[in-house]
C-alpha cells in the first residue's frame, strides 16, 4: 500500500454533532478525509440545542466561547444566550460544507472492534450497520438529565419537568414557580423568570459562591467594527487579562490555600455582603464550603432577582412532592402550578449507553467499572483507533470547552498522522502509560478544590473529582505533543505481510 492510498484510505466515524464533532468534522473535511457524523437528533448544537430554558447563557465569554478558525461578529451581548450560540454552531457547519456528512436521527447504539478487519463495527438503532477505521467520540458529557430523588413528583398536579427537557406550553407567566436546583441552570432559570412568574420559589439544598461578572451588550456599531475588522475580535480572545484569569483560575483549583483561591473567596463574600440587603436573606445565601468546590456560579443578576418581593429562596428540606407543591421538613406546604427540576445531569456516561467493545471482548462498562478513565483524557487501552473529544478526566471548570476541543483535536490529528501515513495500522495506549497517568491524576485530585468537601458532578461514584487536576498550562503542554512511547502501534496491513 502506497503512502497515498493510506492517506485516503481511512474511514471516520464521528459521533455526536454537537460542538466538538462539528469541530472533528470540520477538521477532517479540511483534511479531504472520508467520514460520517452520527447524530441521535433531528439537529446539531448537542447541549446548546438540547437546553431551551428562559435565561440560558454560557458563562464563557462569547467571543472566547468561538472556534479559534471562525471569530463571529454577531454577539449580542459579551455573555452569549443559547439559542445564539445554537446559531452559530448551525451557520459555522455549513459554511465549512459539513452538512453533506451529517446522519440525523442516527444513534449509535454499538461501536464493536473487530480484530481480523482491524476496524469498528457500527450499529445503529434503525438495525444498519457500518464499519469505520477510526471512531471519533464526541458525545458531550452533561446530557442524561438526573432527575431528583424527591419523594411523589408523579403526584403533582401542575407542570412538572426538568431543565433539559424544556416545553413550549409551561405555565410561567403570573405563574407559582417553583425551582429545584440552584447550579448555573437553576441561577439562570431565576434571574429569567422573576419578572414574568407571579410566584417564584428557588429550593436550594446547599447554597453557591456567586461570582460577580460583568455583562454588557455589544451595539450594532460594535458588531459593524467586528465585521470589518476581524483583528478587533481576535484582540478580546487573546487578551492577556482573559488568559490570567484563566491561568489564576486554574492555579486556584489545584492550590487550595495559594493566593488566588483566597482572592476568589474573597471576592464572591464581598459580592454577597455589598449585594444582598437583608442579613437573614444573606445568610440563608452563604455558603459553607470552599469556593470553586463546586463550579463556580457567574452571574451579574442572581442577587438582584432574588430580592424581588415575588421571589423567595427556600432553604427548607424538600420532603415530598404533592399535588399542590413541594411539602418541606417544617410542615409547610410551597403550593406551585409548575416546578422546574433543575437538578443536573448523570456526568459519568459520555458515550455511554453506546454499547464499546474493544479489543479481546472488553466493554467500555467492564474497563470503566470504577470510574470513566482515559489516557490524557483522550485515548483507552485496549480500544484502538478510538479517540474522545471532552472525555474523561479533562479538564473542566469556568473557561471555554471549545478551546479545550481544539487543544485535543491537534493531538489527536497527530496520532492520526501515524494511520495516515500507513506507519501503523492501529494506535492506543499502553496499559502500563494509562495506570501510571491514572494513578498521578487520582493522587493530583484528591488535592484539588474539587475535593475540598462538597458534592457536585465533577466527583466520580467513589468521590475522587473526575477532572484534570493540573494547570491550563499542564493540559496545553501535554496535547502539543503526544507521549509516543506510551502509545502502542499495531503493524500496519504492509508491514505484517
Ligand atoms: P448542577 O450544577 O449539577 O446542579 C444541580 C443542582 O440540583 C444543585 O444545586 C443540587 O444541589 C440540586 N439538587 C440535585 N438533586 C437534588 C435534590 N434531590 N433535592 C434538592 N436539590 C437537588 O446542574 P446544572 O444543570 O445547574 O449545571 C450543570 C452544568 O451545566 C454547569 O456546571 C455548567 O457546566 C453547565 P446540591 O448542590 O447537590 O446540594
Amino acid at each position: 500500500m502506497s503512502i497515498d492510498q493510506a492517506r485516503n484510505g481511512l474511514r471516520f466515524a464521528v459521533i455526536g454533532a454537537g460542538m466538538a464533532g462539528i469541530l472533528a468534522a470540520i477538521r477532517l473535511n479540511q483534511a479531504g478525509e472520508r467520514f460520517t457524523l452520527y447524530e441521535k437528533a433531528d439537529g446539531l448544537g448537542g447541549t446548546w440545542r438540547e437546553n431551551r430554558y428562559p435565561g440560558l447563557t454560557c458563562d464563557v465569554p462569547a467571543h472566547a466561547y468561538t472556534y479559534s478558525f471562525e471569530p463571529y461578529a454577531e454577539w449580542r451581548a459579551f455573555y452569549a444566550k443559547g439559542a445564539e450560540i445554537q446559531t452559530y454552531f448551525e451557520r459555522t457547519a455549513e459554511k465549512y460544507g459539513i452538512m453533506p456528512h451529517v446522519r440525523f436521527g442516527a444513534e449509535v447504539v454499538s461501536c464493536v472492534w473487530n480484530e481480523s478487519q482491524a476496524c469498528w463495527h457500527l450499529g445503529l438503532s434503525s438495525g444498519e450497520s457500518t464499519s469505520a477505521d477510526v471512531v471519533i467520540a464526541a458525545s458531550g458529557v452533561l446530557h442524561h438529565p438526573k432527575m431528583p430523588d424527591i419523594e411523589g413528583l408523579d403526584d403533582f398536579a401542575g407542570t412538572i419537568l426538568h431543565s433539559a427537557r424544556w416545553r413550549d406550553d409551561v405555565p410561567l407567566d403570573d405563574a407559582r414557580v417553583g425551582v429545584v436546583g440552584n447550579g448555573s441552570t437553576g441561577v439562570q432559570i431565576i434571574t429569567a423568570l422573576h419578572s414574568r412568574a407571579a410566584r417564584l420559589v428557588h429550593f436550594q439544598r446547599s447554597p453557591q459562591w456567586i461570582m460577580p461578572v460583568p455583562q454588557f451588550d455589544y451595539s450594532e456599531e460594535e458588531r459593524e467594527a467586528f465585521r470589518r475588522d476581524p483583528a478587533l475580535i481576535d484582540a478580546i480572545r487573546n487578551n492577556q487579562d482573559y488568559w490570567d484569569s484563566i491561568y489564576r483560575f486554574t492555579q486556584a483549583i489545584t492550590d487550595t490555600h495559594g493566593p488566588e483561591i483566597a482572592a476568589i473567596e474573597q471576592l464572591c463574600l464581598d459580592n454577597l455582603e455589598n449585594s444582598v440587603r437583608d442579613p437573614a436573606l444573606r445568610e440563608k445565601l452563604r455558603p459553607d464550603y470552599r469556593a470553586a468546590c463546586k463550579r463556580l456560579i457567574y452571574s451579574w443578576c442572581y442577587y438582584d432577582a432574588v430580592q424581588q418581593s415575588n421571589v423567595a429562596v427556600e432553604r427548607e428540606r424538600i420532603v415530598r412532592v404533592e399535588p399542590e407543591g413541594v411539602r418541606l421538613a417544617d410542615g409547610r406546604l410551597q403550593p406551585l402550578d409548575t416546578l422546574i427540576l433543575a437538578t443536573g445531569f448523570h456526568a459519568d456516561r459520555f458515550i455511554r449507553p453506546t454499547r464499546v467493545t474493544g479489543r479481546n471482548g472488553l466493554s467500555l462498562d467492564d474497563a470503566w467499572s470504577v470510574r470513566p478513565t482515559a489516557y490524557y483524557a483522550v485515548t483507552i487501552p485496549g480500544f484502538p483507533n478510538f479517540f474522545m473529544l471532552n472525555g474523561p478526566t479533562g479538564p473542566v471548570g469556568n473557561f471555554s470547552l471549545i478551546d479545550i476541543a481544539e487543544r485535543q483535536w491537534a493531538y489527536i490529528d497527530q496520532l492520526l498522522d501515524l494511520l495516515r501515513r500507513g506507519d501503523a495500522e492501529t494506535v492506543e495506549p499502553s496499559a502500563q502509560a494509562h495506570a501510571a497517568y491514572e494513578a498521578r491524576r487520582i493522587a493530583a485530585a484528591q488535592t484539588t478544590i474539587f475535593g475540598s468537601g462538597c458534592s457536585s458532578w465533577y466527583l466520580d461514584k467513589t468521590g475522587v473529582p473526575a477532572s484534570w487536576p493540573w494547570s491550563y498550562q499542564a493540559f496545553a503542554e501535554a496535547m502539543a505533543a503526544p507521549v509516543m512511547a506510551d502509545y502502542v502501534l499495531g503493524a500496519s496491513t504492509e508491514a505484517a505481510e
